[in-house]
């Protein structure tokens, strides 16, 4: 069976973006059943985890004997056997790595910078001064993102994929840097999918447990 890792509980403005979301959406769309090793605080730092998680983060992946860090790592593994996030074809595999890697390379960070300054350093004056700077990269980027889609459903065209899943939940993360209609029109179409919704209440519920 499955384990992934998740924290037990977080503060409300993580809840539903923490990354063991990616994973639980991937299994989900892979249909391939998991079960969840919850950490409480400060378990991210024990050495058992640190052996298997270096920098202390969730998620981590494991499965009979074999465990991986980094969600994209995570993902691209489940989607290795599941057509439903990476398709046969060689040319068409090639192109869905590329936008998940192009997610968490090309726009994440960006995004990330933005998040940063907004929920860790909100009232420091130097992070004040950065913020429309940072916030501008983010948008050139969501731009240069929202005309490579254009009027496609999906980044490669008309299937969902591995690059979608990803994609989708790093526009996630700040909501209102996404006005593009072609953008805020994907991640809907793309959170709307069945196997996004159970990730999400998965994730939710395992908060609300604990609360
Ligand atoms: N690049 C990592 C990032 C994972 C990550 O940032 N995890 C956060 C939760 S969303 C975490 O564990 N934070 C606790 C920490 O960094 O100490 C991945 O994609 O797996």
């Amino acid at each position: 069976m499955i384990t992934i890792s998740a924290f037990r509980w977080v503060p409300p403005f993580a809840q539903g973006q923490v990354r063991d979301l990616r994973v639980r959406w991937a299994l989900e769309e892979a249909g391939l059943p998991y079960r969840t090793r919850l950490l409480q605080q400060g378990d991210q730092d024990k050495p058992d985890y640190r052996a298997l998680q270096p920098f202390g983060q969730v998620p981590i992946f494991e499965e009979d004997g074999r465990t991986l860090f980094e969600s994209g790592a995570i993902v691209l593994h489940i989607a290795e056997r599941s057509e439903a996030l990476l398709p046969k074809d060689a040319d068409a595999r090639a192109r869905a790595t590329q936008w998940l890697i192009a997610a968490l390379n090309s726009i994440e960070p960006h995004v990330m910078n933005v998040a940063v300054l907004a929920l860790f350093y909100a009232d420091q004056e130097w992070a004040k001064l950065r913020r429309p700077g940072a916030r501008d990269f983010a948008l050139h980027r969501l731009d240069a993102l929202a005309k490579a889609l254009g009027d496609k459903p999906y980044l490669d065209g008309e299937r969902f994929t591995a690059g979608d899943l990803m994609m989708t939940t790093v526009l996630r993360i700040i909501p209102d840097l996404v006005t593009d209609p072609r953008l805020t029109a994907y991640v809907e179409r793309c959170t709307s999918r069945p196997a996004f919704r159970r990730a999400l209440d998965a994730q939710m519920g395992d908060f609300k447990e604990a609360a």
